[in-house]
C-alpha cells in the first residue's frame, strides 16, 4: 500500500515542507509540499535526492561497546556507568556533550536539561558555534535577545536584496529561487552579492562586490557614514527607539571616512562601492541577507552588528521587505537557539546572567544538581580535552574531526580521552571510528519531532518508516541514561510530544510577556494536535496563535530601556595574516549538491556527479607563477595546525581548479571530503582554532597556507565491486557508484596488475600496457564477469567512470572487453561533468545543444534537455556556460 506523509527536510536551515510517497515500509519518492510556507512546493537537489540516501547498508544497526555489539540495556548501563564514575572521580566539569543542530528540538531539549539541570555542569555546546553563535550574540547586542525580526516573504518583498557572506544558489537554493522567481516578476528589483569569489550566486547578481576578505565591516560602517552625510538615515526612529548612534557614527566616520577609503581598504573600485551605497540610499525595502562569510570570523558578531546598524539606522526592521536576516544553516539550528543548546544559554531564552532565571529553571526541571553557570565552548572543549580536564565526552550527530578547526588536534585529543560515546546513524564516519562506545540513533524518515527553520518557523519532521535495525531516537537514548543515573523521574518521556510539552510549558513558564520565545498555546498539546500540528512561526500564545511573522516594527526592542543598540565597530582584519612563508589566504566553504561530511549525501550516486573530487580552486595568474597547470595536484600545508603526528604541519592534497572566479592570492577548498573520502582533504586541519572573543566562533573563513606541487607519477581510476578498509595509494578519492566503488587515483611506483593479483590471485585478467606512454589498462575477471579495473597514465583519463561502472559485474562481449582495454567507451556518449543532478545532464550535452542545437537560453535547454526544469539548482551554471559558449571569440 502506497501513502502519502508530509514531514521536513533534514538538511538546511531553508525548513522546506516534503510530501514522501512511503511503500512496504520504505520512502520510494519525495516531492516538496505545495502547503508548506517556506518553499511552496518546490526542493533543491539534495532535498530530491533524500530517498536516495535511505540504504540501510550504510547504517549503524546495533549499539557497540569496545568494538563489540551489545544489547541497549548493556549499552545504556555502560554509558551512566561510564559518566557516573567520571563525575565521581572529576566532578561534573570533567564530562561534556558535544550536540547539533541537526538534532530534533526533543532531543536538543533533552540533551541540554540532563547536561545543564542533572549533571550539573554547562559543558554542552553544539556545532551551532561553528555556524551562527556571532550571529545569535549581534542579536543580542542589538535587540536584547536572539530575535529574527523578518520572514522570507521579506525576501521576496524586497526591492533591494544585498547577500553578504552568502552563496545562497548553493546553500539556500530553495530561497534563492523565491528570490529570482520574484525578481523576475519585477525585473526592477535589484539584488548586490558580497562575497571575495565569484559564486553562482554572484553570477545571478546585478552588482558583485568581491571585496578583499574580511573587510565587510570597513564597507558597512563606510555605507553608514555615507548615508548619513547624505541625509539618508531615519531621525525619528533613531531618537525614539535607539541608542548609541553619536557613538557608531563617529566609529563608522573614522575607520571609512569616503568612498575612495572604502574602496581602497575593501579592494574594490570607487565605482563599485559608489553604486552599492546609491542603491541603498535609494531603496527602503532592503533586506541584508548574510551567512558564514560573515559569521565564520574572529570579528563576526562586530560584522554582524555593522549590517544591524545599516538597518537600525535607516528604520528598516520588522517592516515588509525590509530587515536584517541572518540566515542558519542547519535544519534545526533555531531549535537549538530556542532550548538554549549552547554552553553560554541557559534554556528557552533565558540566560545565565539572571540569577532568578537560573532558579527559575531549576525549579521547573526538578533539578538535582543545577549547574550554576556556562560552560565550555566548542573549541575550549576540545581543549580541556585535550588537556585532560574532560575525561568523558559524548558527541551527537556531528562529526568534529572533519568540521572543527585543527580537526587534527581535534582528532588526536579524542583518541587520548578516556571516554568517547558517539551516537550518529552511519556507520563509518571519522568521529565514530573514534568512539569507545558506538550507539545507533535513528535518522531522517524515521526520526519523530519538530525542527525551527530560519524564520523562527516551526515545522514536525515525521517517523515515516520503522527504525533501522536497533537505531533509537537520540532523545529516548539521552532519557534511559538519565533513568540509569537515577533521574527516571525526570526524564519520563514516552513519546516525542511529551518532550516538545515540556519544552512549550518552559517557555511560558512565569513569562509574562518578557521573554520573546513563548510557545504558551502548546502547553497542554495532545499527542493527536502533535501529529497534525502545522507550520507556524514563534511566539505561538494568546496574543500570537497563529505565530508571529515579524518583530519590531513597533520600534519595542527586548533590552532594559526598550531601545535597540547601535554599536560602534572598529573594523579588524584576520587573525592570520599572509607572509612568505604562507602566501595565499584559504576560503573554505560549501558544494551545491554535498552536505557537510557526506555521511548521507555522499551515498547517492547522482549527489557526486556535480563535482566528484575536492579542487583546490585558483586564480590563473597565480598558478602560472606557481607554474602549475588546471589539474594539477598540489598540496597545502596550515600555519600553526599541526597534522596527524602533532608535528609536521596538516596537509590537504588535491588538483586545482583554475579559475578567474577566485581573486589573485586567495583560494577555495570544499569542507565535505573525509578520511572515508579521500586520502587528505579535510579542509578543517588547515583552520587554526582563532575565535571570536564574544560568540566563540571559530574563523573558518579565512586561514593562511603555502602550496607545493606535488607531481604523481601516473593517474587514473580504479573500478571495484566495494570500498577497502585501506587504500594503498599516495592520493586518492572515493565515490560509491551504483555498480561498485570508484577510486580516483594517484601514484608513484604502482603496477595495477601485481596489485590485483595479489588480491585475486583466482581471476583471470586482461591488460594492455604501452610502457612507453606510461599506460596501464588491467581487466580482472571473476567467474568470466568484469569485477575490477584500473586504468592510470600520466595525466588524468578523459573518460566517463559511469561507463565502466555500468560493465561492473557483467559478462562482457569481446568487442567490450576490447574497447575497454582500448580506453574507447565504446558507443557510450560521454555526457561530461553532470551539471544538472535531477536529470543528469552533463557539460558536453549542454554545450552542444548551445553550440550545434543552436539553444541560446535556459529555458530552451530546459526543452531540449530537460535541465534546469526540476529543482533549478542548476540555472546558475547554465547561465555561465550559454554566456561562455556565446561570446564572440
Ligand atoms: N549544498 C549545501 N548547502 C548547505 C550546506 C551544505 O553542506 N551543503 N550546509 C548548510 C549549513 S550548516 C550552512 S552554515 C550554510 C552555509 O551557507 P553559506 O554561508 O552560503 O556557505 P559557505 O560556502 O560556507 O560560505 C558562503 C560564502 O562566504 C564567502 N566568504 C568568505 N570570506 C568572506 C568574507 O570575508 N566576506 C564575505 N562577504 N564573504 C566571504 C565564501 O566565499 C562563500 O562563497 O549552508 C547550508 N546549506
Ligand atoms: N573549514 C570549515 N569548517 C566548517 C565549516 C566551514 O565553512 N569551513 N562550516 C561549519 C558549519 S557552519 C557546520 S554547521 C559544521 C557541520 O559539520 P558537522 O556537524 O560535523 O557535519 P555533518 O556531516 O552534518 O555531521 C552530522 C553527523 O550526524 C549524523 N546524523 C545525522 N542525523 C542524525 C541524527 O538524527 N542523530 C544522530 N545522532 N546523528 C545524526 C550524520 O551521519 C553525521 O555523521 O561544519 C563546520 N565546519
Ligand atoms: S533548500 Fe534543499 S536542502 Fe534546504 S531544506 Fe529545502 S530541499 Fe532541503
Ligand atoms: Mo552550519
Amino acid at each position: 500500500m502506497k501513502r502519502q506523509q508530509e514531514t521536513t527536510c533534514a538538511y538546511c536551515g531553508v525548513g522546506c515542507g516534503v510530501q514522501a510517497t512511503v511503500q512496504d515500509d520504505a520512502v520510494i519518492a519525495v516531492a516538496g509540499s505545495p502547503g508548506h510556507p517556506a518553499n511552496r512546493g518546490r526542493l533543491c537537489v539534495k532535498g530530491s535526492a533524500l530517498h536516495e540516501t535511505l540504504d540501510h547498508s550504510a547504517r549503524l544497526l546495533h549499539p557497540e561497546v569496545g568494538g563489540q555489539r551489545v544489547d541497549w540495556p548493556q549499552a545504556i548501563q555502560a554509558v551512566a556507568e561510564g559518566l557516573q564514575d567520571t563525575i565521581r572521580r572529576h566532578g561534573p566539569d570533567s564530562v561534556a556533550f558535544y550536540v547539533s543542530g541537526q538534532l530534533l528540538t526533543e532531543d536538543y531539549y533533552v540533551a541540554n536539561k540532563l547536561m545543564k539541570g542533572f549533571i550539573g555542569s554547562g559543558n554542552i555546546d553544539t556545532n551551532s558555534r561553528l555556524c551562527m553563535s556571532s550571529a545569535v550574540s549581534a542579536y543580542k547586542r542589538a535587540f536584547g535577545t536572539d530575535t529574527v525580526p523578518g520572514n522570507y516573504e521579506d525576501l521576496e518583498q524586497a526591492d533591494l536584496l544585498i547577500l553578504v557572506g552568502s552563496n545562497a544558489a548553493w546553500t539556500h537554493p530553495v530561497l534563492f529561487q523565491r528570490m529570482q522567481a520574484a525578481r523576475q516578476k519585477h525585473p526592477d528589483k535589484r539584488m548586490v552579492v558580497i562575497d571575495p569569489r565569484r559564486t553562482a550566486t554572484a553570477g545571478s547578481a546585478d552588482l558583485h562586490l568581491p571585496l578583499r576578505p574580511g573587510t565587510d565591516a570597513v564597507l558597512f560602517n563606510g555605507l553608514l557614514a555615507w548615508l548619513a552625510e547624505h541625509g539618508h538615515l531615519d531621525e525619528d526612529f533613531l531618537t525614539r527607539h535607539t541608542e548609541g548612534l553619536t557613538a557608531t557614527l563617529s566609529m563608522a566616520r573614522r575607520t571609512a571616512a569616503s568612498v575612495a577609503s572604502v574602496a581602497e581598504q575593501c579592494g574594490l573600485t570607487l565605482e563599485q562601492v559608489e553604486t552599492f551605497f546609491r542603491w541603498v540610499a535609494a531603496t527602503p525595502r532592503t533586506v541584508t541577507f548574510y551567512s558564514m562569510g560573515i559569521n565564520q570570523s574572529t570579528s563576526g558578531v562586530d560584522k554582524a552588528n555593522a549590517i544591524i546598524n545599516l538597518h537600525l539606522a535607516t528604520g528598516r526592521i520588522g517592516k515588509p521587505g525590509a530587515a536584517p536576516f541572518s540566515i542558519t544553516g542547519q535544519p534545526n539550528a533555531m531549535g537549538g537557539r530556542e532550548v538554549g543548546g549552547l554552553a553560554n544559554q541557559l534554556a528557552a531564552h533565558m540566560e545565565w546572567d539572571d540569577p532568578a532565571a537560573v532558579e527559575r529553571v531549576a525549579r521547573f526541571w526538578g533539578a538535582s544538581s543545577m549547574a550554576s553557570g556556562p560552560g565550555a565552548t566548542a573549541t575550549e572543549l576540545f581543549e580541556h580535552i585535550e588537556q585532560g580536564q574532560i575525561r568523558a565526552v559524548w558527541i551527537m550527530a556531528t562529526n568534529p574531526v572533519v568540521s572543527m578547526p585543527e580537526a587534527d588536534r581535534v582528532r588526536r585529543a579524542l583518541q587520548q580521552c578516556d571516554l568517547v560515546i558517539v551516537s550518529d546513524c552511519m556507520a563509518h564516519t571519522d568521529t565514530l571510528d573514534l568512539a569507545h562506545i558506538r550507539l545507533p540513533a535513528t535518522g531522517w524518515s524515521e526520526k519523530d519531532g519538530t525542527v525551527t527553520n530560519s524564520e523562527r518557523r516551526i515545522s514536525r519532521q515525521r517517523a515515516l518508516v520503522p527504525a533501522a535495525g536497533e537505531a533509537r531516537h537520540d532523545w529516548w537514548i539521552m532519557s534511559q541514561v538519565a533513568a540509569a543515573m537515577g533521574w527516571g523521574d525526570r526524564f519520563q518521556y514516552r513519546q516525542p510530544v511529551d518532550v516538545f510539552r515540556e519544552h512549550a510549558q518552559l517557555t511560558a513558564y512565569e513569562n509574562e510577556g518578557q521573554r520573546d520565545l513563548d510557545l504558551g498555546a502548546w502547553a497542554d498539546i495532545t499527542a493527536a494536535e502533535y501529529d497534525a500540528l502545522t507550520p507556524l512561526q514563534w511566539p505561538v500564545n494568546a496574543q500570537w496563535p497563529m505565530g508571529r511573522p515579524r518583530f519590531f516594527a513597533d520600534g519595542q526592542f527586548h533590552t532594559p530601556n526598550g531601545r535597540a543598540r547601535l554599536i560602534p565597530i572598529h573594523p579588524r582584519t584576520p587573525q592570520s595574516s599572509q607572509d612568505a612563508q604562507q602566501p595565499y589566504r584559504l576560503n573554505t566553504g560549501r558544494l551545491r549538491d554535498q552536505w557537510h561530511t557526506m555521511t548521507r549525501t555522499g551515498i547517492a550516486a547522482r549527489l557526486t556527479s556535480h563535482i566528484s573530487e575536492p579542487r583546490v580552486s585558483m586564480h590563473p595568474d597565480d598558478a602560472a607563477r606557481e607554474q602549475l597547470q588546471d589539474g594539477d595536484w598540489v598540496s597545502i600545508r596550515g600555519s600553526g595546525t599541526s597534522g596527524a603526528d602533532g608535528k609536521t604541519a596538516s596537509e590537504f592534497c588535491a588538483r586545482i581548479d583554475c579559475t578567474r572566479d577566485q581573486r589573485p592570492g586567495e583560494l577555495f577548498v570544499p569542507i565535505h571530503w573525509t578520511r572515508q573520502y579521500a586520502s587528505q582533504a579535510v579542509a578543517s586541519s588547515l583552520v587554526p582554532g582563532h575565535v571570536d572573543p564574544i560568540s566563540g566562533q571559530p574563523e573558518l573563513k579565512h586561514a593562511v597556507v603555502s602550496v607545493s606541487p606535488w607531481t604523481p607519477s601516473r593517474q587514473g581510476f580504479c573500478w571495484l565491486p566495494q570500498a577497502l578498509a585501506d587504500p594503498p595509494w599516495p592520493a586518492w578519492i572515493r565515490r560509491d557508484l551504483s555498480g561498485g566503488t570508484l577510486y580516483q587515483i594517484a601514484v608513484e611506483a604502482f603496477s595495477g596488475r601485481e596489485w590485483l593479483q595479489q588480491r585475486w590471485p583466482a581471476a583471470q585478467f586482461q591488460s594492455f600496457v604501452d610502457a612507453y606512454a606510461e599506460t596501464e589498462r588491467v581487466a580482472a575477471f571473476l567467474d568470466g564477469r568484469l569485477s575490477a579495473v584500473i586504468w592510470l597514465q600520466p595525466r588524468l583519463p578523459e573518460v566517463n567512470p559511469e561507463w565502466v561502472d555500468q560493465l561492473l559485474a557483467a559478462e562482457l562481449e569481446t568487442a567490450d572487453r576490447r574497447d575497454l582495454l582500448a580506453g574507447r567507451s565504446g558507443g557510450v556518449a560521454d555526457p561530461g561533468p553532470i551539471v544538472c543532478s535531477c536529470y543528469q545532464v552533463g557539460r558536453n550535452e549542454i554545450q552542444s545543444a548551445i553550440g550545434e542545437q543552436g539553444c541560446r537560453s535556459v529555458q530552451a535547454l530546459g526543452q531540449s534537455l530537460r535541465c534546469g526544469t526540476n529543482c533549478g539548482s542548476c540555472i546558475p551554471e547554465l547561465k555561465t556556460l550559454l554566456e561562455r559558449q556565446q561570446q564572440p571569440v
